[in-house]
């Protein structure tokens, strides 16, 4: 721990020496000055490399360079715009390139955004490698706060919180994944599964930082799962060649979204997000790495028959209940059905609150 402190503030101290530019302005995304970059799972990477991208992530953030993307992501503007409508996963494409750029340049980092492939943790995620010392930090269960790594209270500039215990929440298994990611779907139909179920569920079950929208970003695992998230889109998307299956659509009363429509705040059309090639990264799939750390390697449907989903996320809904909350993941899990057809104003309301 001491050593990390050391670290960290010999860091900081360089960052800011370094640092004469205010980073700040719309990136251009499309720019390849790295050429292409490689995407791995978090656990694939090496020490040093996974040492030096959450070395990068602290820095960047304590010298304030990250604030930019914080504001995107929780600006009211953005907030409703990115989340609960057609531009949730190209939004969010966007929005993770801006911060590998960002990484790219100024740490001089030779591999691209770690993804973390949270369905091969799906059993016991709280066994995960991912929640240890090494990675992303153990938290206290009592103050919730991430008291060990680089990104414990003290060290990073953000004292981030996580509220889970060996209780935790199961996520999505890879079996689920592929129901929830059924090749057929129309895009509108899969990314409203996707975004309110198997997606929504990490930012619910990890809890602290990441089951509040304006402060989720804090939390470096947030890029990651969003990584990942981008990955299981690409997937979807290549694999029936679904890259340009996209409905245009209204995401709000009054807004219609096509494919000429520009993204903001980065000026990209849907057009061109809908293309991973245009972003120069590609996905390495899983290594042998990640899959022997990974927690669980028996993946049981079975397990998700005892989830238990808490009540709190039916707060403020006074109507919300267990029983309802229950027949919606029964339908989700069991029955194999679309959010979309279940009532779904009612289950917005109710995931609203943790996202
Ligand atoms: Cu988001």
């Amino acid at each position: 721990m001491t050593i990390f402190k050391f670290l960290n503030l010999a860091a900081w101290l360089f960052g800011r020496a370094v640092l004469t530019q205010h980073i700040s302005g719309v990136v251009d995304l499309k720019q390849c000055p790295h050429g292409k970059i490689l995407r791995k799972d978090i656990r694939d990477l090496t020490t040093q490399q996974r040492l030096d991208w959450s070395q990068c992530f602290v820095t960047l953030s304590n010298r304030g360079d990250l604030e930019h993307l914080h504001d995107y992501h929780g600006r009211d503007l953005y907030w409703s715009y990115a989340h609960f409508s057609p531009l949730f996963l190209l939004w969010h494409r966007l929005f993770i390139r801006d911060l590998e750029i960002l990484m790219l340049s100024e740490c001089n980092l030779d591999f691209g955004m770690p993804y973390w492939a949270w369905d091969i943790d799906s059993v016991n995620p709280w066994r995960s490698i991912i929640f240890s010392e090494e990675f992303f930090g153990t938290h206290d269960t009592t103050t919730k706060f991430v008291n060990t790594s680089i990104f414990q209270y003290g060290m990073y500039n953000y004292n981030i919180t996580r509220d889970f215990n060996e209780n935790m929440t199961s996520f999505f298994t890879t079996d689920q994944l592929e129901s929830i990611l059924d090749i057929n779907k129309s895009f509108s139909k899969m990314s409203v599964d996707f975004e309110y179920s198997a997606h929504g569920l990490v930012h619910h079950a990890l809890g602290g930082n990441m089951r509040s929208g304006p402060i989720s970003t804090h939390d470096p695992l947030f890029w990651l799962h969003h990584t990942f998230c981008d990955l299981l889109f690409y997937q979807w998307q290549t694999y029936n060649n679904n890259t340009f299956k996209f409905d245009s659509q209204y995401y709000d009363r009054n807004r219609y979204v096509s494919r000429d429509t520009f993204i903001q705040p980065w000026n990209v059309t849907i057009n061109e997000t809908l293309v991973v090639d245009n972003f120069c990264y590609v996905y390495s799939p899983l290594e042998s790495q990640a899959r022997n750390l990974a927690s669980d390697l028996i993946i049981d449907n079975e397990h998700l028959k005892n989830i238990t989903i808490p009540l709190n996320w039916c707060y403020p809904i006074p109507e919300c209940n267990d029983t309802t909350i229950t027949r919606v993941w029964d339908d989700i899990l069991h029955n194999n059905a679309n959010f979309s057809q279940i009532n779904i104003n009612y289950f917005i309301n109710i995931v609203l609150i943790f996202l």
